[in-house]
């Protein structure tokens, strides 16, 4: 820890990686990943350097979104383990000096928590309030025209008092309403019963979506969308959001001793939003996940893909750069458990280019500003899977869009097509660690088929060549810790038009780096950047292809390097 870092800014130096537990390591033949599994392989994950582990949800929960609907926040699903083997997690991780991390779902609970069990109960139990419920409308429909995440309306009939509830994501996913203080104190008990518990901080899903415009307004209406409406304006960002994370932060996190991590997921959030939830002195949160660099090769929705341009990358993630460069902070990431796979989205998969432009992407990404999260397999260079027909999807929002699509008229071919670019499903097939069969994530049946190409990308196979790229994730990781301005510097993006060169320099304290990356599989000449002649002399920190004939030549397919001077 540098002197530059006050004890709260820690993270900083850190880099998260995240572990979708359901798909990471099976310990008992079962063929779903455990807590047991994640304490075995604790090793490889302080080999690879890691300072934060964040585990997606493990709690009580039917299943319907993979346990992002929580029937129990103080218990752990059956299917991952016991509270006992989260106390060993976390003091394994400990022993090895990683903070463990918890996904917070509290935006809503699964329809079979027992807070909402009561709330559905009669229309004058006490719960009642601690969901969005709303009689019919005057032609005895929903409540209004939003459409939920996962297709079709937030809005379903509960017959036992002929009310609708409100569910933004599935139906067995009711929105929780933070109006009531009740709720917020239940929340706030519960989170600090984790970290009594000795847990390191919180993930929290979908945050900025607990404040709601309390009318429920209707939404602008969605265009061939059967009377649906996008309702987003009245839930992102809502009126009471930071008196609502202040409060938290005041009941759940001020004086507590220890170095704490919180990162607010949230959708739809622009620079100037994030500027005010991660100002330090305004104690809402550390960082957030933001997603406008990849939403870009989306159309008017999700499903709706399109090539991405390298330029809009730049711009997007330039201006985040830019905007929260004196205050604030920035969370970095190309792929967690609902996107598609990073190397084939924004690099290659085609086996000539896959690997190094596998390092190319954690290079460019770990080398700015903010901390980096690595999600599990991206270090391996996993890729987006060949699902063949629409049996082969599994998370509700690709089984619900598929339906929906198909049953309105779509062409079931192309929506195939969208799937396999867009499914979340690409990120979710099991970790792949050695050539056995499935992959050596179960002995027994996997809940869902690895993906077949894990005979040739697979844990044991990289860690035992110093050229894979999870040996270069490593190095890039290493290079946050050791370097200075990594962690510090400023950031500047250059040549912001070039096409394919994705170049940008660091300063601090005298010390500059200056990063290259090449975006395409042809050669690319450096001459584009202004000043190039004057980094002739300086040192290569990290490449990703091989020693160049100099510094400055041009860069060969897919390669990257970083500087310093
Ligand atoms: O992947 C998405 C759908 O296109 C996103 O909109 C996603 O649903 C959104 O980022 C919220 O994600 C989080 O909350 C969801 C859960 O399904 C996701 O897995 C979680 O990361 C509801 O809890
Ligand atoms: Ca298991």
């Amino acid at each position: 820890m540098t002197d530059a870092v006050t004890n709260d800014q820690w993270f900083r130096e850190a880099v998260v990686y995240q572990i979708y537990p359901r798909s990471f390591q099976d310990s008992n033949g079962d063929g779903i990943g455990d807590l047991r599994g994640v304490i075995d392989r604790l090793d490889y994950l302080q080999a690879l350097g890691i300072d934060v582990l964040w585990l997606s949800p493990i709690y009580t929960s039917p299943q319907d979104d993979n346990g992002y609907d929580i029937s129990d926040y103080q218990d752990i699903d059956p299917t991952f383990g016991t509270l006992a083997d989260v106390d060993e997690l976390i003091e394994q991780a400990h022993a090895r000096g990683i903070r463990l991390v918890m996904d917070l779902v509290v935006n809503h609970t699964s329809d079979e928590h027992p807070w909402f069990v009561e709330s559905r109960s009669s229309t004058d139990n006490p719960k009642r309030d601690w969901y969005w419920w709303r009689s019919p409308d005057e032609h005895g429909e929903a409540p209004n025209n939003w459409e939920s995440f996962f297709s079709g309306s937030v809005w379903e009939l509960d017959e036992t008092t002929g009310e609708y509830y409100l569910h933004l994501f599935s139906r067995k996913q009711p929105d929780l309403n933070w109006e009531n203080p009740e709720v917020r104190e239940a929340v706030y008990s519960m989170m600090r019963w984790w970290l009594d518990r000795g847990i390191d901080g919180f993930r929290m899903d979908v945050i900025n979506m607990i404040s709601k415009i309390t009318s429920l307004p209707e939404g602008t209406p969605i265009p061939g969308n059967s009377g649906l409406g996008d309702g987003t304006p009245h839930f992102l960002n809502g009126p009471r959001i930071h008196e609502f994370l202040q409060e938290m932060h005041a009941s759940v996190f001020e004086g507590r001793a220890g170095q704490l991590l919180t990162v607010g997921e949230m959708p739809g959030v622009t620079v100037e939003d994030a500027i005010l939830y991660t100002d330090p002195a305004r104690h809402e949160v550390d960082m957030v996940f933001q997603f406008e660099h990849v939403g870009l090769d989306h159309g008017d929705h999700k499903w709706d893909r399109r090539a991405l341009d390298l330029r809009e990358l730049k711009k997007s993630l330039g201006r985040w750069q830019d905007g929260l460069a004196e205050v604030g902070w920035n969370s970095l990431y190309w792929n967690n458990h609902d996107q598609p796979r990073a190397v084939s989205r924004f690099g290659s998969d085609a086996p000539e280019h896959r690997v190094a432009s596998a390092k190319l992407l954690g290079t460019v990404l770990h080398v700015h500003r903010g901390t980096p999260y690595v999600y599990q397999g991206e270090e391996l260079g996993m890729t987006n899977v060949p699902f063949a027909t629409s049996d082969d999807f599994s998370d509700i929002e690709s089984v619900n869009y598929y339906r929906m699509a198909v049953e309105s008229g779509s062409d079931a071919e192309s929506v195939l097509a969208n799937l396999r670019l867009g499914s979340r499903d690409n990120a979710r097939t099991p970790m792949q660690w050695d050539s056995s069969e499935h992959g050596g994530f179960t002995t027994g049946t996997p809940w869902f088929r690895v993906n077949p190409n894990y005979t040739e990308i697979n844990a044991e196979a990289a860690v035992a060549d110093d050229d894979s790229v999870f040996h270069h994730y490593r190095r890039v990781i290493e290079l946050r810790h050791t370097e200075p301005a990594v962690a510090h510097g400023d950031f500047h993006m250059l040549a912001a038009d070039h096409p394919t060169l994705y170049a940008f320099t660091r300063r601090h304290e005298g010390v500059e780096l200056l990063v290259v990356a090449n975006f395409s599989g042809d050669e690319l000449s450096l001459d584009v950047l202004d000043d190039v002649e004057q980094w002739a002399g300086s040192t290569l920190l990290l490449g990703n292809v091989g020693a160049p004939a100099s510094v400055t030549a041009p860069l060969r397919a897919w390669e990257a390097r970083v500087l310093r001077r």
